[in-house]
Order: C-alpha cells, then structure tokens, then sequence
C-alpha cells in the first residue's frame, strides 16, 4: 500500500538547500514504514501542543514530559482553539489500523500524530520526541516525512526479577518510563522466590515477616562495625503494587506479576512449612541455584495457594498470571511419604506427571477466574495444561513445541536473551552470570523459528529478555544489565524482521546512550570499551 494517500504533494520545486540542516532520524526502534520528504520543520520552545480530547492530552503531556528531560524545556498546550504546530489526535480512520499502530506526518509547518487507540497515539509521541532528540539543542531542525507504524510483536516484554533483590517504587518507574520509550509493554515482574517472598498478602503474615527476610551470606550479612548480622528484609505492600500497576498501565505497560510454583517456594517454605513437601522448617534461602524445596500437594496447600492467587489477581489486573513451574527437582516429592500417599490416591505414575497435574489444577483456577497461566517451558513436561501460554527461556525448543501443539509462546532464551548474563569480556563487567549474552547477540535472535508451519508462526506472542537480579544488589547493577540491550531487545520486538539490520542499529545507538544521559541512566559502557 502507498503511504501518503491523504498527504500533500511534496514541495519538489522548492530550494532544497535550508540554511539549518535537518537531523537524520535516529529511531530505536526503527519504524515499519518511513518516507522522507522535501524540506524540514523547525521545533524550538515556542511551539504548542495541541490536544482535543482527554486521551491526547495524556499523550501529549508524556510527551512535554520527554522533551523536557531531552531538551530542557516543556511545550505547551495551546489554548482552545488556538494554533498548534504538533498535533496529537485519536483518529479512527488513521493508518494502519493496526493494534499500537499510529501514523505521523512531519511537514514544514508542524508535526501530526494520529492513532485510532490513546497506545498507538502514545508510541507515535514517542517516535516524534525519538525526532526531536535525534539532534542535540534546543532549537531542532526535523524533516520532513512519514511514518506508519505498527508492532510486529503484541509482547514486548522485560522481567524484573524483585525476589533476589527488590529494587524502590521509584526505581522501577524509572525503569518502567524507560521500556515506554523503548516501546516495550510488558513487564513480568518476578517476586517469589527461594531468597524472598516480596509480596504483601495480609492473610498470611509470615509470608513478608518470615518469607521476606534472609541473612546475606558472608560480609554482606555482617555490620562490620558491630559484627551483628544484618538481615536483608523487604516486600511491596499493596498500596506499592497498585500504585506501579497504574504507573505502568498510564505507560501502556502491562505489569504480569509471578508465584513460582512448584519449586522456588523455601521462603514460602520457611514461614509456612505446613505447606512443604517434607514438614521440616528451613531458612529462607541465602544462596543462588536451583533448591530443593517444593509445595505439597494437599487440599490445606491448595487452598493456601488458591488464597495468595485471589489476592494478586486483586492487584494485578493482567489477564495473564505467571506461576513459574521452572526447576522443580523432584527429591523432595520422591522422598516424602505424604506426596507418595497422595499420588497412589490419584494413580498419578511418578512426579513429572504429578507437576503436569499440579499445574493443570491451578490452570483451571485461574481460567475459572478469567485469567491466564503463563509458565516456563517446563510446564510442558507431563503434558501441558489446556489453555497455558508458555515462555521458552531454555532455548526455543519448548516454544516450537508449544507452538505446535497450538498454545501461545512468549521466547525468552537463555544463550539469547538473558541479561543476567555478561555482556562482553571486559574486566570491567559487573559481576554476573560467567557465559555472554551479547548486544549482538540480543539484536539477531530471530523469534519465529523457521521450522514453524505458517499457520503455526501467529502462537508466538512474542519476546521477552529476563533480568534476574541473584548479582545486581543495586539497581546500578539492574541499568547495566539492561541498558542497552533493551534497545536491540525492542528492535528484535516491534521492528519488521526485514528492516533488521546490527550495523544500522550500531549508528542510530550513540544518539540513544544520549537519550539515556538525558534520564540519568547508568548504561553500560562496556560495550564501548576500545579495545587494547
Ligand atoms: C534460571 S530462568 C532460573 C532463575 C535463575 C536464572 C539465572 C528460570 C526460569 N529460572 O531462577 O535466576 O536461571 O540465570
């Protein structure tokens, strides 16, 4: 389809030659459709906003918001029926009539944003504030062009992992402002854990007391003043948890919240070892790996668990729930006598079926509250529950296979898109997982395996890159696993798998690390590093 059916004709006959060039456009992600024109528009301080409706003046103020931090000063509104040179505007016939998709006109005189939703119209002000910051200064010179646009993923997501180490309420607005400009709307935020249980639950009070509280090993579970230990201790209350679920949503940025389950539940474990396999009473966990801990499998435990899943899907409006399933090591269920009795009661053969029933049972709670399971790939051992949604982190094979079996896939390979994992060989690489993930590495994975039938290729919902956090105390550390993979990750996310290109995206990076500065940002340099 031709862009521009509605547009003027290009001013061909004009001089070409202005005396202020115009910047090149510098977009992270690159747009599905761009077409450059004659001439260029002038942005500076003095231009207004203009807004009709409710919903565009949300954008167009997360927009000012932008400009503000990028070049130091806030547009404004103009009055009612005033003159506006930048035009936000819910518009249904806009084009493409895509979810998320928005259309942008630059001409000489001003910019028009249009979106027959308020998510496409918010990614169109973020492509024109990407414009206006492809330059530095105050007074920017942008051409002439259009845009359509549209995802080529419905899930662009991160994973925050909050249980080995939580970050601040604001520190994950920050984090959450950041995937708006990065046009990612998903945020799966892992808080349960082996090392911490962060979420209030009011009902079972030991979850946060006990659960929420472990002694770091070594120098970091000691004041070296007072030689006493110190307890690393935190949760989220839900005034918190409402409060970033509406930041995110006012983004655009579905927050899926995550109960691990089977295993990954010590802390659980610890303040509530009624609900363990063996009865015994652990610690909560100071140490890294996959544990050994799992629920039991009794009414009393269901219930308990039945009881937590009310409470988060009261705070987390996502149609979509995340209960882990990963790295369930089947010891403990092997080993207890009361696990072993209840599996004969059910004539389930052995444990890997025994995981399948576990999760087929919560999945049929879940969808009889109108929500959706979600699990790592391990769900699919023992067979799968009817309506799961899986995410294939260790590698893509789990996702091909889900695919094939007609459920939704979300990719998050391990080699691929792990962010815990070092990203280059500098010495001056944060601690983290001892294996690269590159920014390359980031950029080119492919999504949609080939090997997928056509008919198959529309199960997969998407990507997402997981920062687990057992290495990154400070939020310094989350920035710089994040930043900027994030922008290959978005790229690999909303772009048209054709426009992919790493050199390209390696030209339009600095004036993205600029945006990154502009927001106080800790990105990793690393990836710069001349090397010796
Ligand atoms: C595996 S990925 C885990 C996490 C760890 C991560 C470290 C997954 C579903 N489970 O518990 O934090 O490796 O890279």
């Amino acid at each position: 389809a031709a862009c521009g059916d509605r547009s003027p004709p290009p001013p061909a006959q004009e001089a070409a030659a202005p005396a202020e060039a115009a910047s090149r456009p510098m977009l992270v992600p690159l747009p599905a459709r761009l077409e450059q024109r004659e001439g260029s528009f002038r942005f500076d301080a003095g231009v207004a906003l203009g807004a009709a409706d409710a919903a565009a003046r949300r954008v167009a103020g997360h927009f000012a918001g932008m400009v503000a931090a990028t070049h130091g000063f806030t547009p404004a509104l103009a009055g009612e029926g005033a003159q506006a040179a930048i035009v936000f505007a819910i518009d249904p016939a806009a084009s493409p009539d895509a979810p998320e998709g928005y259309e942008l006109e630059v001409t000489r005189e001003g910019a028009q944003v249009r979106a027959s939703d308020e998510r496409g119209l918010f990614y169109g002000a973020v492509t024109l504030w990407q414009l206006l910051s492809s330059a530095q200064g105050e007074a920017v010179r942008i051409p002439a062009l259009r845009i359509e646009d549209a995802p080529r993923f419905s899930w662009r997501g991160l994973m925050l992992d909050s249980a080995r180490h939580f970050q601040s309420v604001d520190e994950i607005k920050q984090l959450i402002d950041a995937m708006a400009r990065h046009k990612l709307n998903v945020l799966h935020w892992h808080l349960t854990d082996d090392q911490g249980w962060r979420i209030e639950i009011p009902k079972y009070p030991k979850l946060m007391e006990v659960g929420g509280c472990r002694i770091p090993a070594g120098e970091a579970g000691t004041d070296p003043d007072t030689g006493q230990t110190r307890p690393y201790c935190g949760w989220y209350t839900q005034d918190q948890i409402r409060d970033i679920v509406a930041y995110a949503g006012e983004r655009h940025i579905m927050v899926v919240p995550e109960f691990d389950m089977p295993g990954h539940v010590q802390a659980v474990v610890a303040a509530y070892p009624e609900y363990g396999s063996l009865g015994d009473t652990p610690p909560v966990s100071n140490e890294w790996g996959v544990h050994q801990y799992l629920f039991n499998v009794d009414e009393d435990t269901f219930a308990f668990i039945e009881d937590v899943l009310d409470e988060i899907m009261a705070l987390f409006p996502a149609p979509y729930v995340h209960v882990g399933g990963d790295e369930a090591v089947k010891d403990q269920w092997q080993a207890s006598a009361k696990v072993q009795a209840r599996m004969k009661e059910l004539g389930i053969a052995d444990e890997t079926a025994l995981q399948s029933w576990f999760i087929k049972r919560i999945e049929a709670y879940l969808s009889g509250k109108g929500r959706r399971l979600l699990g790592w790939d391990e769900i699919l051992d023992g067979g799968i529950a009817p309506n799961a949604t899986v995410m294939s982190w260790r590698g893509i094979e789990g996702g091909i296979a889900a695919a094939r079996a007609g459920h939704d896939v979300v990719m998050a390979p391990v080699d691929k898109l792990y962010l815990d994992y070092l990203q280059t060989s500098s010495p001056n690489e944060p601690p983290g997982r001892p294996v690269q993930v590159t920014l390359r590495d980031v950029y080119e994975f492919e999504p949609v395996p080939a090997v997928l039938a056509p008919a198959q290729r529309g199960h997969i919902l998407g990507v997402q890159a997981n920062v687990w956090t057992e290495h990154m105390r400070t939020f310094d550390r989350v920035q710089h696993a994040v930043f900027p993979r994030i922008a290959a990750l978005a790229e690999t996310a909303w772009s048209p798998a054709e426009a992919r290109d790493f050199d390209s995206f390696l030209a339009r990076l600095p004036v993205q690390l600029r945006r990154y500065e502009a927001f106080g940002i800790a990105y990793a340099r690393t990836p710069f590093e001349v090397q010796a």
